[in-house]
C-alpha cells in the first residue's frame, strides 16, 4: 500500500466510526487472506510471440492467418468495423457488444501482400498483417493510421491466465482520447492509464487516475484520419500513452505510441476508421444505441447527500418555487434509507414518501433515488434474505459469501454477472417505483468496500458467474457497474414499460450507454475540479457515453460564489445538469451565494429551459447516430491540429460552441473558433473562424456562439417549439434538425429538417422534408442579421 492509499484508508476509517473501523480492518484482512489463498502466485512464465506466418485460411470478411506460435483472425464486418482476434478469440461472448457481432462483409477477402504478409481491403480500411504478426491499418487512400506490433504473451507454466502486451505506433501528430472517464484530459497526455474502475476516495482532481469508469477504448485523431480501437477485454490492465513529437519539418518527427497491457483475458480488438462522427456511429452500432433519457432528465436536477428529512426537501423545493426557478428533479441520497440500507426508507424522516413524491410530481419535480449495490448482511432483513434465497451474492473460492463493509456495515454484493441475480435485483425496483421514484442513481458500484489497507473493492479471487462461464473478480470487476445498470434498466422496462427508464451509474464499462448515463462522481470543489468536469464529459462522449455531467459546485467543501456560478454556467450546457454535494459540504442552492449569483443563475436556468428542445433533439440524435451532445472542437475538423489541442471549449451539437470560464477573476477569454462564421448569441456580433478571438465573459455569462446558418430548436414563451435560425454567411446556406419528443414513452418523435439560405436579401428557413407528415408550423426568429 502506498502512502496515499494509507491516508485514504485512515480517512475512510475515521469517517465511518470506530465499530465500522474495526469492521473495515477485519474485511481488509479477509480480503488479503482469500486472495493469498486462492490466487495463483507469480510463478515461472513462458514468453511467446507469434513467429512467422505458416498458412492462411480464408473466410468471409477476411480469414485466419496462422503463425508458428499463434493465429490471428481478421474479419471486416458489415458496418465497416474490423475485428482482430488472436488465438481463437471471437467477438463473443462480450459485455460490450449489444447483441450478436455484426455479420462479416463478404466482399472483404485475404490477399497476399508484399514480403510474405496478407491484407484485407475494405471500403473504410485496409488491414495488412505482416509476416511476423504486425497489423497495420490504412485509410482507403493508403495512408497509415496505426501499426500494431506483434503481441507478446506470458503464460504461467503452471497454467492460468496469460498476460499480454500489444504496442502500437501512430503518427507523430496523433492525439489520444478516451479510455473512459479521465479527469486530466480530454487529450490523454503521456502517462500510464490504469484500466481498473476505482473510487478515488474523498474527492478527485485532474491528477487522480483511474476513476470510476475505465474502458480500453482509444480514439486517435491525426492529420491522416481518425480511428477508434477497442480492446474487448475487461481484465485489469493499463495503457501507456506516448504522444509523438512533430519536428521542424526536417524529418525529425517521432512517432506516437501506446502500449496496452492486460493481466489476462483474450487479445481481441475492434478498429473503426473514418471521420469522428462515422467512427462513433460504428461504435454505437456495435455496442448499442445510447438510452434516450425522458425529457425531464434534460432539465435541472438538485441533489444533496444529507437532506435528512422530508421537511428539508420541502424547504429546498419551496426555495426554487418561491424564486421562480425551474426544478425538474430532486435526488435523495443514502440518508433517506433506514440505517443506510438499500431499498428501504427511513419512515421517521420520510413518513409518507409516495404521497410526497406524488405532490412533487404534480408540481413538475420528479424524485430520483440513489441505489447502492451492497446489501447489509443481516439475516431477517428482507433484501438480504431475498438475495440468499435467490443465491445472488458473490462467493469466495471456498463457496462462502464475500463480505465487505459499506455504509450499512458488513455487507454482501449481488453478482450482477449472473442473469438470475440480475432478475432478482431488478424485482426490487418495484419497491422504489411504489415509493414514487422516477429515476435511479447507481452509486458505489466499482464496487466499493471500505478498506483499512489494500484496495477498496472485493477480493480479486471472489467468484463470479460471468453469464455462466465462471471466473473471478479480476475479470468481473470492470463490468460490475455495467451489469448492475443492465439489471436496473431491464427491470424498469419490465416494471414500467410505458416510460423510458432514467438511470445513471457511477461505474461502468464499454456499452454502458445502452442502460443510461453517468456523472462525474466526487469531483473536488476547485477550479481544477471544474476543468476536470468538462474533461470527463468530453472523454466519455468519445467512448460512446453521451449523457453525463458533474456535481455542479463540486462535491466537497464550499465553492466561492464565483466558482459556483462558473460551474453552474458550464453545467447548464452539459446533458446532466445537477447540483449536488457531500453531507459535510456547504450548500448548493443558487440563492445561497448572494443576490448577484442568484440573478445570474436564474438567467442560466431560463436559458437551459429555453434550450430544452435542442437537448431533446441531441438526445435523439445521440441515440440514432452515436454522436455525443458534447463534442470536442475538432469534431468536424479532426485535421486541425490547433483544435485538436484545444480543451477549454466544446461544441454542443452542430449549432453551438460553448466557452466556459475556468479561471478566477476572468471577465474575458480567448476562444478558438473552428472554420466558418460564429455569432455571439448574446451580442449578435459575428466572428470568422478559423482563428482565435477574445470575448467578453462577464460574471453574468460565459461565451456561447452559434454557427452561421444553423437552426436551434428552442422553447417559446408558451411552451411550444420555435426555431432560432442564425443567418448564413453571404452566399452560404445551412440548416438544422428538430426532433420533437412525443412524451416520455417509446413513440418516435418526428424528425424535421430545416434549411437556411439567403434569397432576395432575406434569410429563408424552409422545412426540407415537408413530405414526411403534417409539418408543424414553427415560429421562426432569424438572428445575426445585424452583423451582415
Ligand atoms: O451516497 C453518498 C455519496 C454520494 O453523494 C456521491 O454522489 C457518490 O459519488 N457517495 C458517493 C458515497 C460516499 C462518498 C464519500
Amino acid at each position: 500500500m502506498n502512502g496515499r492509499d494509507l491516508v485514504r484508508s485512515v480517512k475512510a476509517v475515521g469517517m465511518v466510526g470506530t465499530a465500522q473501523g474495526l469492521r473495515t480492518v477485519r474485511s481488509s484482512w479477509r480480503r488479503w487472506r482469500s486472495d493469498a489463498r486462492a490466487l495463483p502466485r507469480g510463478g515461472a512464465e513462458r514468453a511467446r510471440v507469434p513467429g512467422a506466418v505458416t498458412a492462411i485460411e480464408p473466410a468471409s470478411g477476411g480469414g485466419v492467418v496462422r503463425f508458428a506460435r499463434a493465429e490471428l483472425r481478421v474479419r471486416v464486418t458489415a458496418g465497416g468495423a474490423v475485428f482482430l482476434g488472436w488465438d481463437g478469440a471471437e467477438p463473443e461472448p462480450s459485455y460490450a457488444l449489444s447483441g450478436r457481432s455484426p455479420e462479416p462483409d463478404p466482399r472483404a477477402v485475404l490477399e497476399p501482400d508484399k514480403e510474405g504478409g496478407w491484407r484485407v481491403v475494405s471500403e473504410r480500411v485496409t488491414a495488412v498483417v505482416s509476416r511476423l504478426g504486425a497489423v497495420a491499418l490504412y485509410t482507403p487512400g493508403g495512408v497509415l493510421l496505426r501499426r500494431d506490433l506483434p503481441p507478446r504473451w506470458w503464460e504461467p507454466v503452471a497454467g492460468g491466465a496469460a498476460r499480454w502486451v500489444q504496442r502500437s505506433e501512430v503518427a507523430a501528430d496523433a492525439r489520444f482520447f478516451g479510455l473512459g472517464g479521465r479527469a486530466g484530459g480530454p487529450r490523454l497526455r503521456n502517462g500510464t492509464y490504469r484500466l481498473w474502475n476505482t473510487d478515488p476516495g474523498g474527492s478527485f482532481g485532474p491528477d487522480d487516475d483511474p476513476l470510476y469508469i475505465t474502458m480500453p477504448v482509444q480514439m486517435v485523431v491525426a492529420d491522416a484520419g481518425t480511428h477508434l480501437v477497442f480492446h474487448d477485454n475487461a481484465w485489469e490492465g493499463e495503457v501507456v500513452v506516448c504522444e509523438g513529437v512533430v519536428g521542424d519539418g526536417s524529418g525529425h518527427d517521432r512517432a506516437g505510441s501506446c502500449e496496452v497491457r492486460m493481466g489476462g483475458g483474450p487479445l481481441r480488438y475492434w478498429a473503426m476508421v473514418g471521420p469522428p462522427a462515422r467512427v462513433l456511429h460504428s461504435w454505437a452500432s456495435l455496442t448499442g444505441p445510447p438510452a434516450l433519457p425522458p425529457s425531464w432528465a434534460l432539465g435541472h436536477h438538485h441533489a444533496r447527500w444529507g437532506f435528512g428529512s422530508e421537511q428539508e426537501v420541502r424547504r429546498v423545493v419551496a426555495g426554487y418555487q418561491e424564486r421562480g426557478l425551474p426544478l425538474d428533479a430532486v435526488h435523495l441520497d443514502i440518508d433517506h434509507y433506514e440505517a443506510h440500507k438499500v431499498f428501504t426508507v427511513d419512515k421517521e424522516r420520510f413518513p409518507k414518501l409516495p404521497q410526497f413524491a406524488g405532490e412533487l410530481r404534480r408540481a413538475g419535480t420528479r424524485l430520483v433515488s440513489i441505489v447502492d449495490p451492497a446489501v447489509k448482511a443481516e439475516p431477517g432483513g428482507a433484501v438480504y434474505d431475498g438475495g440468499v434465497t435467490a443465491d445472488a451474492f458473490v462467493r469466495d473460492a471456498a463457496g462462502r459469501q464475500v463480505r465487505g463493509v459499506v455504509w450499512p456495515g458488513e455487507a454482501v454484493y449481488p453478482d450482477f454477472t449472473d442473469p438470475r441475480a440480475r432478475e432478482w435485483w431488478g424485482g426490487l425496483y418495484e419497491e422504489r417505483l411504489d415509493q414514487g421514484f422516477s429515476g435511479f442513481w447507481h452509486d458505489m458500484n466499482e464496487p466499493v468496500s471500505f478498506a483499512a489497507f489494500g484496495e477498496t473493492t472485493l477480493p480479486r479471487s471472489a467468484r463470479h458467474c460471468l453469464e455462466g462461464r465462471g471466473g473471478d473478480h479480476r475479470e468481473a470487476h470492470n463490468v460490475y457497474g455495467l451489469a448492475m445498470a443492465r439489471a436496473g434498466y431491464e427491470a424498469l422496462r419490465r416494471l414500467h414499460p410505458e416510460e423510458r427508464p432514467f438511470l445513471f451509474s457511477r461505474s461502468g464499462w464499454a456499452g454502458m450507454q445502452r442502460y443510461g448515463g453517468t456523472w462525474s462522481g466526487d469531483v473536488s470543489t476547485s477550479w481544477a475540479g471544474l476543468r476536470a468536469s468538462l474533461s470527463l464529459v468530453l472523454g466519455l462522449g468519445l467512448c460512446g457515453v453521451p449523457y453525463s455531467g458533474p456535481d455542479v459546485g463540486g462535491f466537497d467543501g464550499s465553492p466561492s460564489p464565483e466558482l459556483y456560478l462558473r460551474w453552474f454556467q458550464l453545467g447548464a450546457y452539459l446533458p446532466l445538469f445537477r447540483t449536488h454535494a457531500a453531507i459535510t459540504a456547504g450548500r448548493r442552492e443558487p440563492w445561497e451565494f448572494g443576490d448577484e449569483v442568484l440573478g445570474h443563475a436564474r438567467g442560466v436556468l431560463a436559458e437551459r429551459r429555453r434550450l430544452l428542445p435542442y437537448f431533446v433533439t441531441l438526445a435523439h440524435l445521440a441515440r440514432r447516430t452515436g454522436a455525443p451532445y458534447v463534442r470536442p472542437l475538432w469534431w468536424g475538423a479532426p485535421e486541425d491540429r490547433v483544435l485538436r489541442d484545444c480543451e477549454n471549449a466544446f461544441l454542443l451539437g452542430d449549432c453551438l460552441l460553448v466557452a466556459p470560464v475556468f479561471e478566477s477573476g476572468a471577465v474575458r477569454r480567448t476562444v478558438q473558433l473552428p472554420r466558418g462564421r460564429w455569432y455571439d448569441t448574446v451580442t449578435g456580433a459575428a466572428y470568422e473562424g478559423p482563428g482565435k478571438v477574445l470575448l467578453d465573459a462577464p460574471l453574468s455569462r460565459i461565451p456561447v456562439l452559434a454557427r452561421a446558418g444553423s437552426v436551434v430548436p428552442v422553447r417559446g414563451a408558451h411552451g411550444g417549439v420555435e426555431l432560432e435560425a442564425w443567418a448564413p454567411a453571404a452566399g452560404a446556406s445551412g440548416g438544422g434538425l428538430v426532433v420533437a419528443d412525443a412524451g416520455d414513452g417509446w413513440e418516435e418523435g418526428e424528425w424535421e429538417r430545416y434549411t437556411t439560405r439567403w434569397s432576395g436579401g432575406r434569410v429563408v428557413v424552409e422545412r426540407e422534408d415537408g413530405g414526411a407528415g403534417p409539418a408543424p408550423e414553427r415560429p421562426v426568429r432569424v438572428r445575426g442579421l445585424g452583423s451582415v
